[in-house]
């Protein structure tokens, strides 16, 4: 009789722990698809040297984007086939919800842009303002910029303005 119940007690024990194990992983799978919800995945093209690229990343990873990182000696077939328009065209390039984003992008911005999704291919700073996100100057400045959307026929848009005029 003693026997049966230590016996018992122990394929409880088993059948517990095992459907414990299983209750944890989907719990944080669960917990992962919720978070990956929550922030949007950016996959970031850049070259392994540019430090204000990866500066950029820590602004976007501090406002609750998760960041991948594609390194690569050449971006520029990245940006010909996300559409990048000839002369609006920065450091890196990101993907993210469909949309490409192409240089200093305040984290904002990306923000409104998943949130409104307008009919487009993304936005983008060209080259590198002083001041913009990644591109900060120990005073503070901040240059006056414009983020601009690009449409899918290639033309641009302003989106937003940024710095003091
Ligand atoms: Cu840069």
């Amino acid at each position: 009789m003693s026997r049966f119940l230590i016996a018992l007690v122990l394929g409880l024990a088993a059948a517990a722990s095992g459907c414990g194990v299983a209750t944890s992983t989907d719990s944080v799978s669960s917990t992962a698809a919720a978070s990956a919800a929550e922030s949007p995945l950016l996959v970031v093209h850049k070259s392994p040297t540019c430090g204000c690229c990866s500066l950029w990343v820590d602004h976007m990873k501090q406002a609750g984007f998760r960041a991948e990182i594609q390194l690569s000696d050449n971006v520029e077939p990245v940006k010909r086939r996300v559409g990048v328009p000839a002369g609006y065209g920065s450091c890196h390039t990101a993907e993210v919800g469909g949309y490409f984003v192409e240089g200093h992008v305040p984290a904002e911005d990306v923000q409104r842009l998943l949130k409104e999704r307008p009919d487009a291919l993304g936005l983008t700073v060209p080259g590198m303002p002083m001041g913009s996100p990644g591109m900060e100057v120990p005073s503070g400045e901040v240059r006056p910029y414009t983020v601009f959307l690009v449409h899918r026929d290639g033309t641009v848009s302003p989106f937003a303005e940024h710095g003091s005029r």
